[in-house]
């Protein structure tokens, strides 16, 4: 892997955990993607895997498709049953690159998806696409959502690290998506990858004889519909468990002063001052 030193536009820049949000934000907005390896700690990320493990056993195999595969485990709305990922979901880093990405065009992001994925060995590459089709919309300059991808298992060529065509997020129009620069994103558990909502990038096959798990987590503009309704997967009484940044990113607030807004029947009377005007100006919605 190239290093965060030596960035050009085809190398994926990889920067040691410590290093401050602005040279990661500036190797992501040329390259499109960036690892900050060794983030979390391997206690955390361990506690994430155990954690999200009963769900992958139970529910995992739901969400097989031709574009997910049919040997990868996925789980949605992590922070409805695995408290552990709060940690790497509001991870400081991650909320400093998400505002010089997201915050110049919105009051707030969200949470658009917090999702596991374990590629099991034998399955194929993954077609490689952009999250931010799920909008139908593109606004030149604007990005409407960056990814993370946490390595809960070290990312290797062999075991399906997650491939990213570097560059790709420069082309409006880029429909055949451009295989000579895609990269690898080998990462050490515990490490980040961040990439923008539109980059192109997918799974890797698994050639190993081990899983490969992953947490992917988007933050979307706050002005957006969530990819995934997070009121259903982690309602108020379990999002009361963490604290005001996660609720936030759950969308529990308000996008400026009314956009969002809506009260609980037979909650409370808001107060006066509501639980966390939020330093962004946001104020949590009606937290009973
Ligand atoms: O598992 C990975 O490495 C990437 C998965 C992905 O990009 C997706 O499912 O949207």
């Amino acid at each position: 892997m190239a290093t965060g030193r030596n960035v050009t536009a085809m190398d994926l820049p990889v920067f040691d955990a410590g290093t401050p949000a602005a040279p990661v934000v500036a190797a992501l907005r040329v390259a499109g993607a960036a690892v900050v390896a060794g983030l979390l700690d391997a206690d955390t990320a361990d506690r994430c895997a155990v954690e999200m493990r009963p769900e992958f056993d139970l529910r995992g195999r739901r969400q097989e498709s031709d574009f997910n595969g049919y040997r990868t485990l996925r789980i949605s709305s992590v922070l409805g049953y695995a408290p552990a990922t709060a940690a790497p979901i509001g991870h400081p880093l991650v909320l400093e690159v998400a505002d010089a990405i997201l915050r110049p065009h919105c009051l707030g992001y969200r949470i658009g998806s917090a999702t596991g994925i374990e590629i099991l060995p034998g399955e194929d590459d993954q077609v490689l696409h952009r999250d931010d089709t799920i909008y139908p919309v593109r606004i030149p300059g604007m990005e409407f959502q960056i990814g993370v991808m946490w390595a809960l298992d070290d990312f290797t060529e062999e075991n399906g690290a997650t491939r990213v065509a570097l560059g790709s997020h420069l082309h409006a129009d880029y429909d055949e998506h451009d295989l000579s620069s895609s990269a690898r994103a080998e990462m050490p558990k515990g490490s980040a990858l961040f990439y923008m909502g539109s980059l192109w990038h997918g799974g890797g096959a698994n050639r190993s004889d081990g899983p490969r798990m992953g947490l992917v987590n988007t933050y979307a503009l706050g002005w957006l519909r969530q990819e995934v309704n997070q009121y259903l997967a982690v309602p108020p009484e379990v999002a009361a468990r963490y604290d005001k940044t996660v609720r936030r990113l759950l969308g529990y607030a308000k996008h400026g002063d009314i956009l969002g807004y809506g009260h609980r029947i037979g909650a409370p009377r808001i107060p006066d001052k509501p639980d966390g005007v939020l330093d962004n100006g946001l104020d949590v919605w009606v937290w009973d």
